[in-house]
């Protein structure tokens, strides 16, 4: 099963190590074929090496989109070397054995993320590279591809170790390698197009990404987690620099991620506005005439839920905000900026993982979530419905006031970042009580009353925040004993999508006791 190297074929867009690689290869008499500009680069280095062309007995045409594209190339590379038949193609030919292919491709991801004009992304798509990759790792059998400047060494070693010989499984590690990258490449491209073109259909899409970090363990201590990134352009957890704290675990990615999903809702040139969660569901959200205000606001709907939960702003964390969150046991803030003079604050919790976004996701960008079944994945577009594009229809006899209405609204577009099933009651922009992810959409009602009085205790409130509340919930209620929780809690305004069957019962219910209700037309499962 060892192959030695005889003949290796360099075409790389990242030289990282390839003029030492060459080397190696050159000290043990290995014939070296290159392209363009890997080729002057091991040239410039004194060492022998052939240009492509010169086998190809083609030259680099279009700017080099075909360099490669040769059957000289890749047949060099997909001759099965103890084959009769293909021996004596190779012959009648001219085709020389290719044993080592060194290939990385053309830095399409970067050019993306530098937000490059589409000619130039597009041109950035490399064509012959990922062809080669493809060839060399199918040939395993004979054939070694390296990908990755990372893996040099240990081919190096293994060349030392016998030789100038490779072992069959190390090729075989190389060529699943080989096919991760050209699969990861090929779902970049396929998201940069989506993301251009706002495809949110997923069957013209693909769910991959780019491993980006490797995580100490999953969601338990015995279960294994990386981060893989899709590269799609949206301010968050996936872009934010941590600029103080440990690396984030598992949950924390996952719980930063609800939680700044949930606060980019509220626009911040309408209002600062805060997100507390736990366990990705929130326990406090809130908007103020300050940050600061609207972190404390978050905080007054469960502040003992909120202990060791995640912090998301929607505006630059300034020194006044810091400084209050620092009293609490927080694990992480999420913001889009964040101020020197709050840096500095933050710095006295060393554990506290700091992350700065970059910006705010656009809630209504097109975009896809998935997840995984046993054997499968799930895919969907994301849920970019909100409230305001919705035409809201009052169903009740009395309509909503103008507050009730602002409210209504917000408890809605909390709701939609709840669990379900989802109940919220909200005032004064703040959510008054959450219950979340019960079975029962009354168990839910009546948890999130249950917590108002709790936070009414904590606060010396006389009475709960729900009082006087709007209520929202993310599904239709299906019978008229959910809102009589509602209605027994304070609310004076629901906010539901509608389509029971029982509609009907629950708006009578609701015109007995004077509420107002409006109907969205849109649901927000979130399971
Ligand atoms: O333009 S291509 O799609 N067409 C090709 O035939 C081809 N052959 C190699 N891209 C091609 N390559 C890529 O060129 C390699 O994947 C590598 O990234 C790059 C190396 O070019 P150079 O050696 O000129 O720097």
């Amino acid at each position: 099963d060892k192959v030695e190297i005889k003949t290796a074929l360099l075409s790389v867009f990242d030289k990282t190590g390839i003029v030492e690689l060459a080397q190696a290869l050159s000290e043990r008499g290995v014939r070296l074929l290159s392209t363009g500009g890997t080729y002057k680069a091991i040239a410039t280095a004194g060492l022998a090496v052939t240009d492509v062309s010169d086998i190809t007995g083609f030259p680099e045409i279009m700017d080099g989109r075909v360099k490669t594209l040769h059957p000289t190339v890749h047949g060099g590379l997909l001759a099965i070397r103890d084959d009769s038949e293909h021996q004596e193609a190779m012959k009648k030919h001219g085709i020389e054995g290719i044993d080592l292919a060194v290939i990385n491709l053309y830095p399409f991801e970067e050019v993306r993320a530098a937000g490059g004009d589409y000619p130039t992304t597009v041109e950035n798509i490399d064509i012959g590279g990922p062809a080669m990759i493809r060839a060399s790792a199918k040939n395993h059998a004979y054939v070694t591809i390296l990908t990755d400047p990372n893996d040099y060494a240990e081919f190096k070693e293994q060349l030392s170790a016998d030789a100038g010989k490779t072992a069959y499984a190390f090729r075989q590690r190389m060529a699943a390698k080989a096919y991760a990258r050209t699969a990861a490449y090929d779902a970049a491209i396929s998201n940069w197009f989506a993301e251009a073109l706002s495809i949110d259909t997923p069957r013209h899409r693909v769910i991959g990404g780019v491993l980006k970090e490797e995580m100490r363990y999953g969601e338990n201590p015995h279960q294994k987690a990386a981060f893989y990134v899709t590269g799609e352009k949206r301010p968050g957890v996936s872009t934010a620099v941590l600029l103080q704290g440990k690396q984030l675990s598992y949950n924390n990615i996952n719980d930063t991620d609800a939680a700044y999903e949930l606060v980019a809702e509220f626009l911040p040139e309408k209002a600062p506005a805060c997100a507390i969660i736990k366990h990705a569901n929130p326990c406090g959200v809130a908007t103020g005439s300050s940050l600061v205000e609207a972190y404390q606001r978050a905080l007054a709907c469960d502040s003992v839920s909120a202990f060791g939960g995640i912090i998301a702003l929607n505006q630059i964390l300034d020194a006044e905000t810091a400084e209050e969150i620092v009293k609490l046991f927080t694990e992480v803030i999420i913001a889009p900026d964040v101020t020197e003079e709050a840096k500095a604050i933050v710095v006295r919790k060393p554990n506290l993982r700091l992350l700065s976004a970059g910006g705010l996701p656009d809630p209504r960008v097109a975009g896809l979530t998935a997840k995984t079944v046993s054997g499968g994945l799930l895919v969907q577009s994301r849920d970019n419905g909100m409230v305001e594009d919705l035409e809201l229809k009052v169903v009740t006899k009395r309509a909503p006031t103008s507050q009730e209405l602002e409210d209504m609204k917000f408890a809605f577009k909390v709701g939609k970042h709840v669990k379900s099933n989802a109940v919220v009651y909200a005032k004064d922009g703040q959510t008054a009580g959450i219950g979340a992810g019960q079975m029962s959409r009354v168990d839910s009602a009546r948890i999130a009353a249950l917590k108002a009085e709790e936070a009414a205790k904590a606060l010396g409130l006389a009475v709960p925040m729900t009082k006087g509340s709007a209520v929202a919930s993310e599904a239709f209620l299906p019978f008229a004993d959910g809102l009589l929780s509602m209605i027994a809690a304070g609310a004076t305004a629901v906010i539901q999508p509608g389509g029971s069957m029982r509609d009907q019962e629950v708006i009578d219910a609701a015109n007995e006791h004077g509420i107002a209700m409006v109907f969205t037309g849109m649901r927000h499962f979130r399971h």
